[in-house]
């Protein structure tokens, strides 16, 4: 390569996200022992279960799962929300979708910073929960005051950060040597700080308030607080969790086991207490909780109807549980009305899929019949789309089994799409309208093939 060419953008995602493993495996040991357990996991299912290991055979997609992980930060204040949405650019990473966590009483609202074209999501499909913290949100106007003075202070991207950011938009992208020192650089934003920037009082009366509170204004920077391996058997790996004696969280979010894996599974391991310095009149030393474990199954995208459909069952499963019914059943409970069958995903209407024409077809004309009709006689493939997203009330339990936070209400303000979109610079992409692109664009490959199949016969 030449000196002065520019990487792909997929290429600076794909180097940040390793650099951002490993420097997150010296820092956390019990993460390196996650991704064996998950790896170990993954190959067991591959070589038994043959009926999940199907699609996701194809070496792309093995190479993909191997190297997928999502982290999670936390921000305080939309100067460093709009310049986070200029770094994660660099590496071809956009916001897609609003996740309003209030609802949970949880006191921010949040975007994913991802790729969004299948074959960028093929190449590396990491992705970042970025939340906001929404000081509005706080009773105490004096306690606000203060929160929003000591966040003025910081600034927690490096000079020269700044600059290769600047410069990646002038250029339109990074050379090798400057993605290097980009990701040396951008790395400074995520590491994790043992010294807070105030005293353990300031420290106590914020995290009384809340303790995400205290987790984003006393630090230098929104250090990574997990990251995320993608595992194919979650049951087995929440098992295998207290096995190995990891504490997990007691039940998974997300949908009930099925058949038909949709949307997105997750556990977690509780967060960990680590030493810090607070740094007042004398320096104190205390204890801080933030960083924790997670592990995810990811399975099909469900389009807007499926995702009522799926709102609306949660919801009575939660009520169920209100009521006293254990989760497994509550969850079991309700979704019996969600369709288990790929044949019933796809007539109702309820999730997306990813089209390939069948190999033992090609060569002759694909008759111009429905998309069902094709399926029916065997001429195109439905694979499932696999989901890229999150979904809020899993975050707010992922959010809250870590805080050591009791469940409080609603915050009355509820959710403020324009406030985010505002802050962040640009709008959030819809992520209905990504997968409707992704399945759209699989037929018309589906149909230029057969279609220069047998143009090459004549
Ligand atoms: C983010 C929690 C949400 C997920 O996977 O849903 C999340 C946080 O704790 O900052 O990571
Ligand atoms: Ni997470």
């Amino acid at each position: 390569m030449k000196p002065n060419q520019l990487l792909h953008p997929d290429e600076v995602r794909a180097l940040f996200s390793s650099a951002l493993s490993d420097m997150y495996k010296t820092e956390v040991s019990q993460y390196g022992a996650l991704l064996d357990l998950v790896s170990d996991i993954n190959a067991s299912v591959l070589s038994e279960d043959q009926a999940q290991a199907q699609p996701l055979r194809s070496a792309e997609h093995l190479k993909r799962l191997s190297v997928e992980r999502h982290g999670a930060i936390r921000l305080g204040s939309a100067q460093e929300l709009a310049t986070i949405r200029r770094l994660f650019a660099v590496m071809g990473m956009r916001p897609v979708s609003y996740y309003d966590l209030s609802i949970a009483g949880v006191p921010v609202h949040a975007t994913c910073f991802r790729p969004t074209d299948a074959a960028s999501l093929q190449r590396n499909p990491f992705r970042v929960f970025t939340s906001l913290l929404r000081l509005e949100l706080m009773g105490d106007t004096g306690l606000r005051e203060r929160a929003a003075k000591i966040l003025e202070t910081r600034d927690i991207f490096t000079e020269r950060c700044l600059e290769l950011i600047a410069r990646s938009e002038r250029q339109g992208g990074l050379t090798g040597s400057e993605a290097t020192a980009f990701i040396a650089e951008a790395l400074e934003t995520f590491r994790w700080h043992s010294e807070a920037t105030v005293g353990i009082e300031t420290y106590r009366q914020l995290r009384d308030a809340h303790p995400l509170i205290a987790d984003v204004v006393c630090f230098k920077g929104p250090h990574i607080n997990h990251l995320t391996p993608r595992v194919l058997d979650i049951d087995e790996a929440q098992a295998e969790m207290l096995r190995r004696g990891i504490q997990a969280k007691d039940a998974i979010e997300g949908p009930p086991p099925r058949r038909c894996q949709i949307l997105l599974r997750q556990t977690s391991f509780l967060a960990l207490e680590e030493p810090i310095a607070f740094i007042g009149e004398k320096t104190v030393a205390g204890t801080h909780t933030a960083r924790f474990g997670e592990i995810e199954q990811r399975g099909q995208a469900l389009t807007r109807k499926g995702r009522a459909l799926y709102d609306q069952l949660l919801a009575e499963a939660l009520e169920h549980e209100k009521n006293g019914m254990p989760r497994a059943t509550a969850l079991h409970e309700a979704f019996r009305r969600f369709p288990d069958k790929p044949e019933a995903l796809r007539k109702e209407g309820l999730a997306f899929f990813h089209f390939k024409v069948n190999p033992a077809k090609t060569g002759s004309a694909m008759p111009d019949a429905s998309v069902d009709g094709l399926v029916e006689s065997g001429w195109l493939v439905a694979e499932p789309l696999v989901y890229e997203d999150f979904l809020p009330v899993s975050a707010a339990g992922i959010f809250r089994s870590n805080l050591g936070h009791e469940a409080r209400d609603r915050y009355e303000l509820g959710a403020n799409k324009e406030a985010f979109e505002h802050a962040l610079g640009s709008a959030v992409e819809d992520e209905f309208a990504l997968y409707a692109a992704s399945e759209a664009a699989s037929l018309a490959d589906c149909r230029e093939q057969t279609r220069m199949a047998i143009e090459a016969q004549v």
